[in-house]
């Protein structure tokens, strides 16, 4: 089996669907969290200057989305063509456009124009996603794709407490297949063990 090691902050964010797609299949990895203040030093060291990172037996990757899709591959929750890969890939980046609209409220730096942003953040970004997010998990029988667990599923489980955090709310509440998305992944054995030894840390 090949050594795996994952680089990130000391957070779940970006890498904890990398840190899942590994536990689900009990695969070892070197779980490497930077601390802020060494990460100038380092950042100069990075593909792009940024993290998460990947190293397969030494060999370096980066881009959390490409990342995934190759550990998805080696686990065997890709699609079984490339028809169900497209479906699989419309889920996540969507889930991944979600998190960007989000993520933009989040980190713009003028408090002002935050709360400006935060109310259509509310009233119309995320109910927007939500019901088109409820749907599809409906549509899926409580998965994202293809009517069963997939790639998808573990990437929106990984990165949901970064959401949450982002959104300032629970976004699974009174979405009853979102919500079945998230018990079904954290029932699952590996992640179940992964979820109970991780480090503690709010996003
Ligand atoms: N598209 C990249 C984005 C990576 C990214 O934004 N990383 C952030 C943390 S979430 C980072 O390294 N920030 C520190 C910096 O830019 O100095 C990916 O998905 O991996």
């Amino acid at each position: 089996m090949p050594e795996y090691k994952i680089q990130y902050f000391n957070v779940k964010a970006l890498a904890e669907p990398l840190r899942f797609l590994l536990s689900y299949k009990n695969i070892p990895f070197d779980d490497v969290r930077i601390q802020k203040e060494d990460w100038p030093e380092i950042k100069k060291t990075m593909p792009m200057g940024q993290m998460p990172i990947m190293e397969v037996d030494g060999k370096r990757a980066h881009q959390s989305l490409a990342m995934a899709r190759y550990l998805a591959k080696q686990v065997g929750l890709n699609g079984a063509n490339d028809w169900e890969d497209l479906e699989i890939d419309m889920a996540v980046d969507t889930i991944n456009d979600f998190r960007n609209k989000i993520g933009a409220v989040q980190y713009e730096a003028d408090e002002e124009v935050q709360k400006k942003k935060r109310v259509t953040l509310d009233s119309e970004i995320i109910p927007f996603y939500l019901e088109k997010l409820e749907a599809m998990a409906a549509a899926n029988d409580g998965h994202f794709a293809l009517s069963k667990l997939t790639w998808a599923d573990l990437y929106f489980v990984g990165i949901l407490d970064y959401l949450n955090f982002m959104a300032k709310k629970d976004l699974t509440e009174n979405h009853p297949n979102l919500t079945k998305v998230k018990e079904t992944v954290l029932a699952l054995e590996g992640i179940k063990n992964w979820v109970a030894k991780r480090p503690e840390t709010e996003l």
